[in-house]
């Protein structure tokens, strides 16, 4: 009997951690200048930064959500995080083609077309991860951004 209130505690405590999940996690700045995650829309020439929004001529899906940053802008740490190396957008390399796999939060997600100041270790909310690349070089008159990805897919734009 005891042991029987002891599992059924146990079963409790396991089902709640699994209720205050990372789905009430929220995203912090991650640009300088645009201290609230502002989302890119759609351009002419590039189509949309939504998630799940049209690539290829409808041949893919973008795979993350894309928040407007600045080329040359400072890349932050939307909270306590891990660096877990580096993590690339593109098979041929470019100007843009870095970024970086991080885990905090519960989630593992990857930032593309930045460069790290490092690919490895930790930062506290709000430090600098590194530097945005120069995107307008590779897509000319593109609303400049940072690419967020799930590690899994997943759509982040609830963390947003
Ligand atoms: C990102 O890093 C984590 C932790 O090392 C790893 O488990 C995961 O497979 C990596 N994800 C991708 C998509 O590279
Ligand atoms: C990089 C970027 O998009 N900066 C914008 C941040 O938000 C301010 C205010 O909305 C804009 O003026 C900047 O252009």
């Amino acid at each position: 009997m005891r042991l029987y209130i002891l599992f059924s505690f146990l079963l409790l405590a396991v089902i709640c951690s699994c209720l205050v999940d990372a789905s009430q996690v929220k995203f912090g700045p991650l640009c300088s200048g645009n201290s609230s995650n502002r989302k890119r829309g759609c351009d002419t020439k590039y189509g949309c930064g939504n998630y799940g929004a049209s690539r290829g001529g409808g041949k893919r899906k973008h795979e993350g959500l894309d928040i407007v940053c600045a080329d040359g802008a400072t890349v932050y740490a939307p909270f306590d995080v891990k660096l877990n190396g580096k993590a690339v957008p593109y098979k041929n390399n470019n100007a843009i083609n870095d970024g970086i796999n991080l885990s905090g939060e519960g989630l593992c997600f990857k930032l593309f077309y930045v460069k790290p100041d490092s690919y490895s270790g930790t930062l506290k909310k709000g430090q600098k991860i590194g530097t945005l690349l120069p995107m307008q070089k590779v897509y000319p008159g593109i609303t400049s951004h940072v690419h967020v990805q799930m590690c899994d897919k997943s759509d982040p734009t609830k963390y947003f």
